[in-house]
């Protein structure tokens, strides 16, 4: 046995994640996947790495010291399970199986206990930035046991990205905490890439623009508050410009978002936790619209604002639009924190929102110097009940709302969708509201199905005889 580290699954992500493992100092890397040819490939181009390669599990298996450890990289689902079976089998107590795939937090916690029952550490590791992340230094996001972060947690620190002197892991909590960070992750990822794409569409439609000039609105607006991996990389989308036709590649490319499925488990899991995600929800439904193109035709000649919009003063409307995005974009973290706050709480882990706010600044596809300021909120106020509300945050949204709503208007009446900015304002002015609508919804349920109510006035429980004499009584039933 010569290897420290194994790595199962020699794609692209587990590829480049075995050659930065191997690139740092003391590691010696052992690699395996089901198609002999791929390990061929991956050894043969990188002599340099000193991969210990084996055609049989038996012999990639032998090849770990012990505790070993083996990191999986390959199709999440029936893959995950197929190669989970093949290690375990083969395993020994205390050897440690990390699944690195995109895995649902659920399917995490049943194959940690299924290990943990068998004397195995299985630990759920979300890893973000794409193939470049695996190579370069991903955002890492270990769930599974303390005794299992204590022999990975090095590993893992050597190869993930710095963000200010600081490594982009931490252990998250135990079973599926860190692939359930990591979908949060990639939620909030889908609200991002939306209200960006909105502000986008807006500025483009607004203020006739060409993609290359609002190219250089992104690149300015990186310089600011709002500076991150997406807004940069959006400068670059829009200023490519596609070989074959010379148009702005953006006007090629057909519009229509394909997704893989971690938004909507967000979204999922937010229903079943009852945390209302709208911004993120919004983003995950906006892709599902753009990809249904026989209801798109079928519904292309109804009838749209009757007058022409056109924009009086571009920079001012665009410093709105900027605004609206910055408070939108709070609002998704804050609910996307709010998520991580109900999952910590339903599935009784310990998760430091803090620490999650800063092994994101790096690697991952949301990195972004915004990210501080949400360690900064719950280092001062750990028990804070809304992120939206923390000093910071609450003064960047007493700076923005109007523009907010300015642009909020504009776009309803110009007949242009901003469903994340829309849905984002609707969801701030329902927070703050003194008094919601939701007391008629109380009564038409007391209506319909007694389901009772409670008064503003004084304790107890409610139902009004609708039925009979439309007196109210007080009943020891349930409320809500
Ligand atoms: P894929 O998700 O395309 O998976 C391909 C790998 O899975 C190959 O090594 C393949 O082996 C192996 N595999 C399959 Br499929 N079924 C198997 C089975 N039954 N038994 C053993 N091996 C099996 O690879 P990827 O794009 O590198 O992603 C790997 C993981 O990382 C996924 O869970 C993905 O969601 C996650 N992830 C990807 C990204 C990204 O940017 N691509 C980012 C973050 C996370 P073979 O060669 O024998 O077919």
């Amino acid at each position: 046995a010569t290897a420290n580290i194994g790595v199962v699954g020699l794609a692209v992500m587990g590829s480049n994640l075995a050659r930065n493992l191997a690139s740092r100092e003391g590691n010696t890397v052992a690699v395996f996947n089901r198609t002999w040819s791929k390990t061929e490939t991956l050894i043969t181009e990188h002599p340099e790495a000193g991969f210990v390669a084996s055609e049989e599990i038996d012999d990639f298996v032998a090849s770990l010291q012990q505790p070993r450890t083996a990191i999986i990289m390959v199709k999440a689902g029936a893959g995950t399970d197929a190669v989970i079976n093949e290690l375990a089998d083969r395993f020994e107590p205390g050897d440690i199986i990390v699944d690195g795939g995109n895995a649902l937090f659920t399917d995490t916690i049943r194959r940690e206990k299924a290990l943990r029952e068998r004397g195995l550490n299985f630990v759920g590791a979300g890893i973000s930035g794409g193939e470049e992340g695996a190579l370069l230094g991903p955002s890492i996001m270990p769930g599974g046991s303390a005794q299992a972060w204590e022999t990975l947690g090095p590993i893992l620190k050597s190869i993930a990205a710095v963000a200010e002197g600081e490594p982009c892991v931490t252990h998250i909590g135990t079973d599926g905490a860190g692939h359930f960070v990591k979908m949060i992750h990639n939620g909030i990822e889908y609200a991002d890439m939306q209200l960006i794409a909105e502000a986008y569409d807006l500025i483009r439609r607004g203020t006739g623009k060409s993609p290359a000039e609002i190219a250089e609105v992104f690149a300015e607006w990186n310089r600011g508050e709002l500076e991150s991996y997406l807004i940069e990389i959006t400068a670059e989308v829009l200023r490519q410009v596609d070989a074959e036709t010379g148009k702005p590649l953006v006007d090629v490319i057909l519009d229509q978002a394909g997704a893989k499925g971690t938004g909507a488990w967000t979204v999922k899991s937010a229903l079943d936790l009852g945390i209302p995600v709208s911004g993120i929800a919004e983003a995950v439904f906006a892709r599902s619209l753009s990809s249904k193109p026989a209801q798109r035709a079928a519904a292309s000649d109804l009838p749209g604002p009757a007058e022409a919009w056109t924009v009086d003063d571009a920079d001012a409307f665009i410093e709105d639009v900027r605004k609206a995005l910055f408070a939108s974009k709070i609002v998704a973290y804050s609910q996307g924190f709010d998520e991580i706050v109900a999952g910590a709480e339903e599935y009784g882990w310990d998760i430091h929102k803090g620490e999650v706010a800063k092994i994101w600044r790096g690697g991952c596809i949301i990195r972004a110097q915004f990210l501080n300021r949400i360690t900064d909120a719950y280092a001062a106020d750990p028990g804070l009940v809304a992120l939206l509300t923390a000093p910071y945050f609450r003064d960047a949204l007493t700076e923005s709302q109007e523009a907010w709503r300015r642009v909020v208007v504009a776009a309803a009446q110009a007949g242009i969708p901003s469903p994340a900015f829309s849905s984002s304002l609707a969801y701030y002015d329902g927070l703050r509201a003194d008094r919601l609508p939701a007391a008629l919804v109380q009564g038409q349920r007391d209506f319909f199905g007694a389901h009772t109510y409670q008064r503003v006035d004084k304790d107890g429980i409610f139902h009004t005889l609708w039925s009979g004499d439309r007196t109210e009584i007080e009943t020891d039933g349930p409320s809500h």
